[in-house]
This record gives structure tokens, C-alpha cells and sequence, in this order.
């Protein structure tokens, strides 16, 4: 007997090799223990849905997607950056401000000098727009605290989050974001701090999911990101890279040596990048947001990763400086209109990719027999329409394990 069994509209399993967007029409879902037990049309069903289900639930003409996925966020940290968005306006560059001991550097100021309690309810405020627009997991990383004490409250704060917010959350450790203050001119002294003790403080605790670097010039060297990436094999750690974003550094060819889950921005990634990471599995992680409101114009080698086969997936890169987004719907948008991917390629990118960029495609990232019963029930006649609004909402509810949520949005109920 199974729990529950939806009928009645259509659903985008976006399982690979099952046509576009893995679509199924007049389809039936069925969830049992947390988890999809049966999926298909729903003239395959054995018999009556009446008759296989503690409860059946109707979605009349909607569709269904695998729940959205947000892979790359700074979700947690403390004041915003409003005042450096002017100095961008007034002609100031990104980097120009991170140099001027501007940018990430203030943002961990303000990280530092905030209580737990009160990250807690900033990141709760964003993270509740995200899972208004269907976020069933995130990715959370640290990175602006960067000394121990801050890290580990970042950490757990992210975790907190998920348990409050019915989202599952994976923790990434970002001790090499930034050099912090204290450390001025003596970057290669504080990785051997994250090495020593940081980045095993987090591993210790069951704080990490695994381990980011920021490899730029305004931030952290090739030489000292593998220094990172070696300490976090050596403690069991997957690794992902910012990589490649404002210069190319050879930061995709690095993760891809690492065996990254995935390496993320990618502006300036070369071919020699693209194939490296074909053949280690690493997935491509595009932030529309972050080339955006950063003015970039160099874009992301979109085609070579297609010609190639690199899985893309698609994030806000939510955080105060470079995406202070929320909005994963226009980031699906943004991918298309700034990118030029096709609205399954963005749909993808925050579904069936993202979840392998966080190591969780065995549960996660589509809909299938097995796997989790996270999705979403959207009021739309057709996916596409999810990349194609620019601001509007069409979630009609959320389901997570299984579970219906709070988060019902009457508001496209009317539409
Ligand atoms: N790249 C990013 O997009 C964020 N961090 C990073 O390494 C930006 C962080 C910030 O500006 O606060
Ligand atoms: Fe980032």
C-alpha cells in the first residue's frame, strides 16, 4: 500500500533517455516511506489509484519536477553590500573594492562580529524565498568567517537551517575565500592554518560536506589551492573550485586533477579545462547571477561542454557581494537569456546536474522509482515556462520526503 499517489497532470522526471524533459503525460506518482515507489502514466497503473493508496492526491493539469536544487550559495553571513553596488555604479571594479580591503573581507567583518541567532534568522529570510520558488536542497558554504570560531558558526548555522526550513542542506568548508586580515601579506601562512587546523576542526565536527578554494588572483594561487585539495583527500573530503572566474588560472584543469565534484563560474575555462573535467566527472556549476551583476562579458564555454558532454548545472551563487540573489527561477532566466541554454539545459542545471555537483545524484535530481519524493507541483501548461518569466512565481506546492508543504503560493493558485 502505498502512502500517497498523485494523478491528474503531467510530470518532467528529467530522467536521461526518456525524451524531453523525461516528460510523462497524464501521469501518476507514487511516494511511499519518503521516497518514489511508483511512476508512470497513469493508464500503466495496476488498478485503481483508490485502491493502491492510503490517500490520492490530485494535480489537475499541472506538472511536476524533480524538487529545484541550489548547488552553490553563501547563504549564511552577516550584513550586506549595498554601499560597494554603488561604488560598482560609480565606476569602481570588483576588484578594485576586494583590494581596498572592500568586499569579501567586509562581509567577514560583519560575519565575525553577528551571534548565532542572528545569522540564523538573515539566511532563514533568504533561504524562504528560495523554497517559495521550490528549493528542496541546498548547498551552504563558510568562507566568511575564516578564522575556527566563525567557520564552525557558519557551519552550524547552515545546518540549523535545513532542519528548520525542511530543506537538506550539504555544508561545503570555504576557509580559502579570502585572506583574512590578521594574515596580511602571509597568505601561505594561513593555508597552512586552514590545513592545520580549520579545515580539520570542520572535518572533525561533521561540519563539512566537502571543501571549496576561491583560485584567483585577488584571492588564492593554484599552488595554494592544491595544498587545500591534499589536506581534504587526506581527510576524506570531496573538493569543488571557484575556478576560472575573473582570469584563467588553469582552475578547471586543477579541480578536474582533484577529482572535483564540480568547478564553478568557468568564464575564462579554455578547452583544455572543458576536457579535463570530461574525463574526471567534473560538473560545470554556471552563475548567472554572479556574470551579471558583476557586468561580466566573457562567457562561459557553453558550447564546449556541450560538445564535450560536461554536465552544466545552474546556481544563484547567493551571497552579499558578487549574486545577491534569491531567485533560482531567474537565475533559470538568466541561463537562457545571458547563456543561451535551451530551458531543459536550465531546468537540468538545477535538477539532475546540481545534484551530482553536490554527490547526491543517486537520490536525488530526478524523479524515478527509488529515489527521493522531493518535487514541486508547478501551475504551468508547459516546463519551459519555468526559464521563460522573468518575476513571477507559478509554485503551487512543495513536497519534501514526501511530506506537502507550508509553502503553497496562493498567489499563482488564481493564475
Ligand atoms: N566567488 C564568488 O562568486 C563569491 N565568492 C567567490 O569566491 C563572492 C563572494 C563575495 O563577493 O562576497
Ligand atoms: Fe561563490
Amino acid at each position: 500500500m502505498l502512502d500517497v499517489i498523485w494523478v491528474g497532470g503531467n510530470i518532467a522526471s528529467m530522467e536521461v533517455g526518456a525524451g524531453p524533459w523525461g516528460a510523462i503525460r497524464d501521469a501518476a506518482l507514487g511516494v511511499k516511506d519518503g521516497r518514489v515507489a511508483w511512476i508512470g502514466p497513469r493508464a500503466d497503473l495496476p488498478g485503481p489509484p483508490e485502491g493502491m493508496a492510503r490517500k490520492v492526491c490530485d494535480f489537475p493539469g499541472q506538472w511536476i519536477t524533480p524538487g529545484l536544487i541550489d548547488c552553490h550559495t553563501h547563504l549564511v553571513h552577516g550584513g550586506n553590500r549595498a554601499r560597494e553596488f554603488e561604488m560598482r555604479l560609480e565606476g569602481a571594479s570588483y576588484e578594485e573594492i576586494a583590494r581596498a580591503g572592500g568586499g569579501i573581507v567586509s562581509t567577514v567583518k560583519a560575519t565575525r562580529a553577528a551571534d548565532e541567532a542572528t545569522l540564523l534568522d538573515s539566511a532563514a529570510k533568504r533561504l524562504a524565498a528560495l523554497t517559495r520558488e521550490g528549493i528542496t536542497a541546498i548547498e551552504i558554504k563558510s568562507g566568511y568567517g575564516l578564522d575556527l570560531e566563525t567557520e564552525l558558526k557558519q557551519l552550524r548555522v547552515a545546518r540549523r537551517l535545513g532542519e528548520q526550513a525542511g530543506v537538506t542542506v550539504r555544508t561545503t568548508f570555504l576557509g580559502a575565500h579570502a585572506l583574512p586580515a590578521e594574515f596580511e601579506g602571509r597568505a601561505d601562512d594561513y593555508i597552512d592554518f586552514v590545513c592545520a587546523e580549520s579545515l580539520p576542526a570542520a572535518a572533525e565536527a561533521g561540519l563539512a560536506d566537502a571543501v571549496d578554494a576561491f583560485c584567483e588572483s585577488i584571492a588564492f594561487s593554484p599552488a595554494q589551492t592544491e595544498r587545500v585539495f591534499r589536506r581534504a583527500a587526506e581527510l576524506d573530503l570531496p573538493v569543488k573550485l571557484h575556478a576560472d572566474q575573473l582570469s584563467d588560472l588553469g582552475g578547471a584543469a586543477l579541480a578536474a586533477r582533484h577529482g572535483a565534484l564540480s568547478a564553478d563560474h568557468l568564464e575564462y575555462t579554455g578547452e583544455a579545462g572543458v576536457k579535463a573535467m570530461v574525463a574526471a566527472g567534473t560538473v560545470a556549476v554556471l552563475l548567472p547571477g554572479a556574470f551579471y551583476t558583476l557586468r561580466e562579458v566573457q562567457l562561459p564555454p557553453i558550447d564546449l561542454f556541450r560538445r564535450h558532454g560536461v554536465p552544466i548545472a545552474i546556481a544563484t551563487d547567493s551571497n552579499p557581494g558578487s549574486s545577491p540573489a534569491t531567485s533560482i527561477l531567474l537565475m533559470l532566466n538568466m541561463a537562457c537569456t545571458l547563456f543561451r541554454m535551451t530551458p531543459e539545459e536550465a531546468l537540468a542545471g538545477v535538477t539532475r546536474n546540481a545534484a551530482r555537483a553536490l554527490g547526491m545524484q543517486a537520490t536525488n535530481g530526478v524523479l524515478a522509482r527509488g529515489k527521493a519524493a522531493d518535487f514541486c507541483i508547478w501551475n504551468i501548461a508547459e516546463p519551459a515556462e519555468l526559464a521563460y518569466r522573468i518575476g513571477f512565481n507559478p509554485l503551487d506546492r512543495r513536497v519534501r520526503a514526501g511530506d506537502e508543504d507550508l509553502a503553497v503560493n496562493s498567489e499563482a493558485r488564481r493564475v
